[in-house]
């Protein structure tokens, strides 16, 4: 609950100026309408138009609960990544979809609302005498013609919290400088979206980014770009003029390892704020580096790492593992390669294969692997559950009490993320937060059948 639906908030702002009125409402917030009958009555009362975003899987099946709830009379439409992928299954599935809108919705947006005819609509999917109608794909919008989401249209201010107890005052909030990435790594499905397209890395100018950075209230600023720094000149530009205009914020952002070249850029992003960084590093073995094309490998990512820890920033790496080849010890490596390179954090995923994953054709023809229809590999060797099993082996090889330790200590004095007011803060916080969590663990315990 962190960060605010911001695709959402494009095509809100997008949207206005078509219609008299909108309200945009994010359902984690509004716990005075999180009952349905409170939420239908008044959208019943007042809305003409209902739009919805579904961005990932998460309660996908509550979601379509709910929407097969929404009153028949008002135009529903639905987009985001998620809708993106599932057309054919969400129409399926929720007979209340009248539109599906495809992609980035900014000017299709628009089109829906001054009512041109659905077939002259690139980028959607509709009903038409009970047939799925699907219309050809919308070329991508120029984002420099994109207005930066109108954050006026909020009704929360995205704090840190845990189980409602608000901590020390932080809130967050993202912005995008770029969509799409200059890279073709073949496991991705960040740059290549669920139409099979490949975004082309296109830019904001930076006076625009700058300036959406210094209206924002929030302290705490992820940039969502794919990467960042995909232009370092252009990335320096944006620290010199955050520090021109003494923005003082904290922010984070996606970054791949050749950051390390560019150790004048890490200088400016200290002095400009920026605290951690979010790497993908992938795997330690260059086989499989390889295989998923990213372009480096593991003497670079060792070589890159001596140079990035110089600097006070908090650094994450991703990595995947159950590749397909990989054996058991390979993946196990991954923790112990992670603490040799001094890296902070790490968060490992499984391998997923979606539809236009270039990795689909290499799974389907290594015998013994399978690709289930929600994107999971496995293998014959390796099931879902085993894969589990070692994703835990991994973390816990990391993850040690002394890991936890250092994670704070470098937080609060090398990378110095909280304010010593915010330290305070948080530990007097800290006693109700444990308090809930245990009273939270108890009613789950409760709730589980015997
Ligand atoms: C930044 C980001 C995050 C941030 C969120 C920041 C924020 N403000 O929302 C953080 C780090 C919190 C995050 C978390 C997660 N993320 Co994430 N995230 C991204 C990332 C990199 C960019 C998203 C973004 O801002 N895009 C830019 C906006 C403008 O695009 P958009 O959201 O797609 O919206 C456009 C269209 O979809 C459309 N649209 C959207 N909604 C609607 C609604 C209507 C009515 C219409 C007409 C159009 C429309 O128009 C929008 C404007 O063009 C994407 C990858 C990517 N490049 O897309 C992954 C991505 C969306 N995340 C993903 C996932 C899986 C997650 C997590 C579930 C990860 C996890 N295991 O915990 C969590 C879920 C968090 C939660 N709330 O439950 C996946 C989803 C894949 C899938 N198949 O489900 C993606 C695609 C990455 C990936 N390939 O793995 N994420
Ligand atoms: S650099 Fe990152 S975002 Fe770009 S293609 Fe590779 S994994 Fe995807």
């Amino acid at each position: 609950m962190l960060f605010p639906p911001v695709g959402l908030e494009y095509v809100a702002t997008s949207a206005k100026g078509c219609v008299e009125r909108i309200t945009l409402l994010d359902l984690r917030y509004e716990t005075e309408i999180s009952d349905t009958d409170k939420l239908i009555s008044l959208i019943s009362k007042d809305v003409d138009i209902i739009c919805v975003t579904i961005g990932w899987d998460r309660q996908f099946s509550e979601i379509c609960h709910l929407l097969n709830r929404m009153p028949a009379n008002i135009p529903l439409v639905v987009g985001g990544y998620k809708a993106t992928e599932k057309v054919e299954e969400l129409f399926k599935l929720c007979h209340t979809i009248d539109i599906i809108v495809r992609g980035e919705g900014e000017e299709t947006i628009r089109d829906i609302l001054n009512g041109l005819n659905l077939k002259d609509i690139p980028g959607i999917s509709y009903r038409e005498n009970g047939k799925i109608i699907h219309n050809a794909n919308r070329p991508f919008p120029d984002i420099n013609t994109l207005e930066s989401p109108d954050r006026s249209l909020r009704h929360n201010k995205y704090p840190l919290s845990i189980n409602g107890i608000q901590i020390a005052n932080l809130t967050f909030d993202s912005v995008l400088s770029a969509r799409g990435c200059p890279f073709d790594c073949k496991f991705c499905t960040f740059s290549l979206n669920p139409l099979g397209q490949k975004r082309n890395y296109v830019c904001r100018n930076v006076e625009s980014v700058v300036n959406e950075i210094e209206k924002l209230e929030a302290g705490i600023v992820l940039f969502s770009d794919d990467n960042l720094f995909a232009i370092p000149k252009r990335a320096e530009e944006i620290c010199d003029l955050i520090i021109k205009r003494k923005i003082k914020k904290r922010f984070l952002a996606q970054a791949r390892i050749e950051i390390a070249k560019h150790p004048r850029l890490l200088e400016k992003m200290v002095k400009a704020g920026f605290k951690a960084l979010l790497i993908g590093i992938e795997s330690p073995h260059n086989w499989i580096l390889n295989q998923l094309n990213k372009g480096f490998d593991q003497d670079t990512v060792r070589k890159s790492f001596a140079v990035l820890n110089k600097f006070p920033i908090f650094y994450n790496g991703y990595f995947i593992y159950g590749n397909i080849g990989e054996t058991e010890q390979e993946m196990l490596y991954i923790g112990k390669f992670a603490k040799e390179i001094g890296i902070d954090a790490i968060t490992c995923n499984k391998l997923r294969i979606e539809k236009f994953s270039p990795l689909k054709k290499i799974a389907e023809e290594t015998p013994g692997y399978h690709v289930t229809e929600r994107g999971e590999l496995y293998s014959d060797m390796f099931s879902h559950a085993k894969l589990k099993k070692i994703g835990k082996k991994i973390k816990g090889t990391f993850y040690t009490p002394y890991r936890y330790v250092k994670i704070l200590w470098k937080n609060i004095f090398i990378v110095k993320f909280f304010s010593p007011a915010e330290i305070i803060s948080l530990f007097l916080t800290a006693p109700r937060i444990i308090i809930s969590m245990i009273a939270k663990a108890q009613q789950k315990h409760k709730k589980q059948p015997a």
